[in-house]
């Protein structure tokens, strides 16, 4: 007994409830603690893929922390620096780029984090390599939600 800290001996019930607080806390604020994984293929038919499908749209809500987790595959041509595909957010009404949004896409696995733009809108998500005939498809929509 002598060798317990002191304050766990003294305020055992304060103590507890920190403990019981911090959880809280934690459980509390889950938008901020974990980001929104968006799992995504980049096939080598020159599509973005999600759950195995053609994905036509993603949304997320402005501002928040996203982690993209893309697997991506060589279609028929890549780029002299061995990017297979292009993973680039564009503002749908002038197709200027999104800064922090110009991804290059080498084969296999990779991971980004980022934050989803503050602007609410419509967005595009364009391949930036040519990666095929079909290179001219490979795009989707993003949606950003308030
Ligand atoms: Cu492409």
């Amino acid at each position: 007994m002598k060798n317990l800290p002191q304050s766990s001996i003294r305020f055992p019930a304060l103590s507890v409830m920190c403990v019981l607080a911090v959880v809280f806390l934690m459980s509390s604020l889950p938008a901020f603690a974990q980001p929104h994984v968006i799992e995504i293929l980049a096939d080598k038919d020159s599509r973005f893929k999600i759950g195995g499908k053609a994905a036509h749209q993603i949304t997320v809500k402005a501002g928040e922390p996203i982690l993209l987790r893309i697997e991506a595959r060589r279609g028929k041509t890549w780029s002299r620096d061995g990017a297979v595909h292009g993973f680039t957010l564009l503002r749908a009404k002038d197709h200027t780029k999104v800064p922090g949004w110009d991804l290059e896409l080498m084969p296999g696995k990779q991971e980004f984090s980022l934050k989803a733009p503050t602007q609410p809108g419509e967005y595009v998500v364009m391949c930036t390599v040519i990666c095929s005939d079909d290179h001219e498809g490979m795009h989707m929509k993003f949606h950003v939600l308030p």
